[in-house]
């Protein structure tokens, strides 16, 4: 048995430093690094269990090529050879016809690499194919932070340790923070008082002390009223408004119209709540923020950021040990990934598909170029993305020629003319930077790829060549774009440099006070004011919410039965009077529905929800899940998903 470093690949901000064991062929068992010192010697449910994912029966361990209808998951084992001739000799053909931009590539975050998630634009850029605009996830909020503090990073997690007041804002801490739970506790235990504002009562509620249940979408008309009170009630800091904000005397001015009189009716709070909150906040010594992403991915998702993110300058928390906030930009960027992102390649003006927008992109709306090919690597849009009837008619053309580069049968690979088999990252080199914290990590193989199993970059690299384009990596391997990434890197001494090519974890501290990094180094609270209107929403009466369940991370482990035994069915969560009045009891069945899609699931009444909300956890395997009810509509900043801005009917199933 012999023991290696690795580190976890997958999206989340945790990026935990791993020690895999291995007998020389195959993974025994993964536990984490201490020599990590915020992940520690522990991982979660899902990697401790990932050997099993690497040995399972059901690997893709060949290229395959569809032998029934598209969908009918029937394939047949191909050679490479013949794989990538095929790609090569459809999509030359279909170029001469229609252009480069008939081909689109459709990838996300199923590896966090820095090689292997971004060598492929280096790639589709050489090659002029559409270009996807990959606002999946957080940008909304990420967009909305920018224009209040422009490229300034907020605390590191272990920072939290000095809060005296932490607000768990839209995040749910054992699913996707589970190392920020210890310090949750020793803060707690020194006194810090907690309060979970969510939409329902997530898991983190044990860690908290009170939970605070609003609508969804309501977030940005909260904030404003916490801002109202905090200035009616002097509890703002002043002296450091007028030293690193401006905008201020503007944003005060519109506060009036935000009193929780006023926003009571958005919010769903009752005055008294928000001023509890308020003044909670304005009286801490240190109040910190853990911002989750669940409440951007809506209409007024930028909005709703821009107003959360004056709360720490109102009241100055920035000055103090570990007050601010934690989970916006918690991570610099720590190297410059162009040599395998490869933008200098990139054709101006060439077509532009959002990610959340699959379904009408494969129906030709919004495009020039009608779509004739599509490429999925490291992604899972049948389950992942909106509108997924709209992606299941358009994978279902019988003239799109679809490759799904994939570990196992996903519910995109169902529909692909070519299968391509993909590994885990105990098989490749790769290079981590988690988002959560600043850590960089150098990860070499610890086992050799089963069967013809292939990297993004090599399979990338196969393409180039047999399309007769340049390399796009300059002709480097991954372990020599790593070292350049690395080498390179402004962010790390040359000591700390040494250590990451060694294969050690790096993690960097935060800097006290943290500089505020906008144009003028101060931030921007008017620029414009922060305002609040209503979402997206829809005709009917529920708002549907998505959020993530703690044993799959999106559609991730959706492969190991043992965790998806744990998940337990697909479910909805309910507010009893709601349930009462539709005559659901909890284990019953019901259906949720609107103009888009039907879902049915089980309904669990276990946790308080805010009234008129549903709340669905969890991405699950095959037709008709929660995306068949979530609109392709875009955020109002950042061009984001709108995942958690969408109404349903519910009833009883028959
Ligand atoms: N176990 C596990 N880990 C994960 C993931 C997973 O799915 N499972 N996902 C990974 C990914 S891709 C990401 S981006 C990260 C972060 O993942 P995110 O999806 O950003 O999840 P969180 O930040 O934990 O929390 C989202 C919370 O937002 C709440 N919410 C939704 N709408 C609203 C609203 O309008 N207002 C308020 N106040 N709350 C709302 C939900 O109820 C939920 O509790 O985690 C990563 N880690
Ligand atoms: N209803 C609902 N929808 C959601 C979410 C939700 O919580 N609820 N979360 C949203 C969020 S925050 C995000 S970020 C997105 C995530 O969406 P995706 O990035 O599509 O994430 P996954 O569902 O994890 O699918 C990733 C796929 O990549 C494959 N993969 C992993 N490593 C490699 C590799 O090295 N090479 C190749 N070729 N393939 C690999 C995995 O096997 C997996 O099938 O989903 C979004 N959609
Ligand atoms: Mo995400």
């Amino acid at each position: 048995m012999s023991i290696y470093r690795s580190a976890c690949p997958y999206d989340c901000p945790e990026g935990c430093s791993l020690l895999v064991e291995t007998d020389g062929n195959t993974v025994t068992s993964i536990t984490g690094d201490p020599a990590n010192p915020y992940t520690g010697g522990w991982v979660c449910a899902k990697l401790h269990r990932l050997p099993q994912a690497l040995a399972s029966p059901h690997r893709i361990l060949t290229p395959l090529r569809r032998t029934g209808p598209k969908g009918s998951g029937q394939f047949a084992p191909v050679s490479w050879e013949e794989a990538i001739g095929e790609i090569a000799a459809r999509w030359k053909a279909l170029m001469a016809q229609y252009g480069p931009e008939t081909i689109l590539p459709y990838s996300y975050a199923g590896t966090m690499g820095a090689v292997h998630r971004n060598c492929g634009e280096g790639f589709f850029h050489a090659l002029g194919a559409s270009e996807l605009k990959r606002t999946l996830c957080s940008s909304g909020k990420s967009a909305g932070w920018e224009t209040v503090m422009g490229n300034s990073c907020d605390l590191s997690p272990w920072d939290v340790a000095h809060s005296d007041l932490i607000l768990l804002w839209s995040t749910n801490i054992p699913a996707t923070r589970a190392h920020l739970a210890p310090i949750l506790r020793q803060a707690r235990a020194n006194g810090a008082n907690i309060i979970l504002i969510d939409v329902y009562e997530n898991p983190s509620a044990h860690l908290a002390h009170r939970c605070v249940l609003l609508q969804p979408g309501s977030d940005g008309a909260l904030a404003l009223s916490m801002l109202q009170v905090l200035d009616q009630e002097g509890l703002t800091d002043e002296a450091w408004l007028a030293r690193h904000a401006d905008g201020w005397e503007e944003l005060k001015a519109t506060l009036g119209c935000w009193t929780p009189e006023k926003t009571q009716s958005i919010t769903g709070l009752t005055p008294e709540t928000v001023r509890e909150l308020a003044r909670a906040y304005g009286r801490a010594k240190a109040p910190c923020i853990v911002l989750g992403s669940g409440f951007s991915r809506t209409g007024n998702g930028g909005e709703a950021t821009r107003a959360i993110a004056a709360l720490p300058a109102a009241v100055g928390a920035w000055a103090k040990r570990g007050g601010g906030t934690y989970g916006v930009c918690s991570s610099p960027a720590l190297i410059d990934k162009s040599p395998v992102k490869r933008p200098d390649l990139a054709r101006l003006g060439v077509q532009v598909v959002n990610i959340n927008q699959l379904g009408p992109a494969l129906a030709g709306q919004g495009v020039k170029t009608p779509i004739h090919s599509l490429y999925v690597y490291h992604a899972n849009p049948a389950a992942v993305t909106s509108d997924q009837n709209a992606i299941l008619r358009g994978l279902a053309r019988e003239d799109l020629f679809t490759v799904v580069h994939e570990r196992y049968l996903t519910d995109t690979a169902k529909y692909a003319d070519l299968i391509l088999p993909a590994p885990y990252m105990v098989e490749t080199t790769d290079l981590y930077t988690p988002y959560g914290y600043r850590q960089i990590q150098y990860v070499r193989p610890v086992v050799k790829a089963p069967g013809q199993v292939k990297s993004n970059w090599e399979v990338f690299t196969l393409l180039a060549a047999a399309l007769g384009l340049e390399d796009p990596y300059g002709s480097r391997t991954p372990e020599e774009l790593c070292r350049a990434m690395v080498e390179a890197s402004p962010a790390l001494s040359p000591a700390e440099k040494q250590r990451v090519l060694a294969g050690e974890p790096v993690v960097l501290e935060s800097p006290f006070p943290l500089p505020m990094e906008t144009d003028d180094g101060k931030v921007h609270l008017s620029d414009p004011i922060p305002t609040w209107f209503a979402p997206h929403g829809g005709p009917e009466p529920f708002r549907l919410v998505c959020a993530p369940a703690v044993h799959t991370l999106n559609s991730s482990f959706n492969e190991l039965p043992a965790l998806q035994a744990l998940r337990g069915e697909m479910t909805v969560r309910l507010n009893g009077d709601d349930a009462a009045r539709l005559g659901l009891a909890h284990g019953d069945r019901a259906v949720c529905s609107n103009d888009l899609g039907e879902m049915t699931c089980i309904v669990a009444l276990d946790k308080a929800v805010a009234p008129r909300t549903v709340v669905a956890e969890g991405v699950y395997p095959g037709k008709n899940t929660v995306n068949c009810l979530t609109h392709p509509r875009l955020s109002d900043r950042g061009e984001a998903t709108t995942l958690n801005d969408n109404t349903v009917w519910v009833r009883p199933a028959p």
